[in-house]
């Protein structure tokens, strides 16, 4: 099994988990960081600052952007910077080529969303990149980016400067999620936004994309901080019509649930799988344990979010014949009192979301204390073994 067939698996169950939504196509990359010595670096290539090795997951996950359920992995790269030679050339060449997977994932996504009523691809300043917004978007896939830097605009003058006196039309209290820079917390947050004509930047291999694009920015600022705080200041470019203060905050809205696959990067690391601490010795094997991490990530992720209810299918995260095997295994980890049964409709992800927690070691008490990401992941790998063995039998007896 190569790393490329393992990230084609990542998407089996999300065309028909995206149908008939709109989906928010949300694309970030991670480093993975795996300890090594200066005599035995695994194969390992340099990630981030300071000398750490490990390899970078490049993810892109499916999120009904109404609700904010995970609905599956879509696409992405799992690559090692080993065999970087550090001439300028060479080294400017592969920026060249790690700056393309915005826009190449958010090519291969076209296909596995067919589906979706509508996409609205989601990333970070990272992907802030002319190119991408020259050639990603589609009448039925937008795309929604912070601004990494201040642009040329038409007619002359940047961006910033001829969006400084633009007035703030509405103010609200966000709650803002904990990321790996930030500590979860509220902010007040006010909001201007309109139209602005960016230029095309002067550049190589640029001369035959539009020389401009009309993109909605909405802007985001926390402007009375608290003390002591990195205050809140998104500019988002989209290329959805942006024609109200309520559009505007749908904007800010979507955003946020870029959070979503920072939860899944750390489901992959500290907080549940613990990739970080394998002792698999090459570097082939650590790309092949992250892209299998990856979606178990994605899976726990799902249980974790089902677990309290909700009108999610188990097909989201389980193909027919594994919704097979937890039939039948809900009927040995249920209880005979009324409080010991699954409380959820059948064949819901809560109801796979409660089977598999018991699984994992949780009472199924509504009394006790909802099962988290660990308990999920050791019911998850409890659950492939028995659905393993269930294949295995299937097999053995035609
Ligand atoms: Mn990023």
């Amino acid at each position: 099994m190569t790393v490329k067939r393992l990230i084609e698996g990542w998407s089996e169950l999300t065309p028909a988990a995206v149908a008939g939504r709109h989906v928010l196509a949300i694309q970030d990359t991670s480093e993975i960081h795996f300890s090594t010595k200066p005599m035995h670096r695994r194969g390992l290539g340099e990630v981030g600052k300071g000398n750490a090795r490990g390899v970078l997951a490049h993810v892109m996950v499916a999120v009904d952007a109404d609700n904010g359920a995970c609905l599956g992995l879509v696409t992405g790269d799992i690559y090692n910077r080993e065999g970087r030679v550090s001439t300028p050339h060479a080294q400017r060449a592969l920026e060249d080529k790690e700056s393309k997977r915005w826009e190449e994932t958010a090519q291969a996504a076209k296909p596995v969303l067919a589906a979706a009523r509508l996409v609205t691809a989601v990333a970070d300043r990272e992907s802030d990149i002319y190119h991408y917004w020259a050639s990603a978007p589609e009448p039925n896939f937008h795309l929604l980016t912070r601004m990494m830097h201040d642009r040329g605009v038409a007619g002359g003058g940047t961006v910033w400067e001829k969006t400084a006196n633009w007035p703030f039309v509405a103010t609200r209290e966000v709650a803002l999620s904990a990321t790996p820079d930030r500590a979860a917390r509220k902010a007040t947050v006010s909001l201007r936004f309109g139209a602005v004509t960016i230029r095309r930047p002067n550049g190589k291999g640029m001369g035959h994309l539009p020389k401009t694009m009309t993109l909605r920015l909405v802007e985001a600022v926390e402007r009375d901080p608290p003390a002591g705080v990195e205050p809140i200041h998104w500019r988002l470019l989209t290329t959805h019509a942006v024609d109200d203060v309520a559009m505007a905050w749908q904007i800010v809205d979507w955003y946020r649930l870029r959070w979503v696959i920072e939860q899944l990067f750390r489901l992959m690391k500290s907080d549940g799988l613990r990739l970080e601490d394998s002792q698999l010795e090459t570097a082939e094997g650590l790309m092949k344990l992250t892209a299998i991490g990856a979606k178990a990530a994605c899976v726990i992720l799902q249980l974790v979010q089902a677990r309290d209810g909700g009108a999610e299918p188990a097909t989201n995260a389980f193909s027919q014949p594994e919704i097979a095997v937890l039939d039948a295994v809900n009927a040995t980890v249920e209880g005979k009192t009324a409080r010991q049964k699954n409380p959820h409709a059948r064949h819901s992800l809560s109801w796979a979301s409660w089977i598999i927690a018991r699984m994992g070691g949780w009472s199924g008490y509504p009394s006790s204390r909802p099962p988290g990401p660990i308990t999920m992941r050791n019911g998850w790998e409890h659950f492939r073994a028995i659905a393993k063995g269930w294949a295995l039998r299937d097999t053995c007896i035609l």
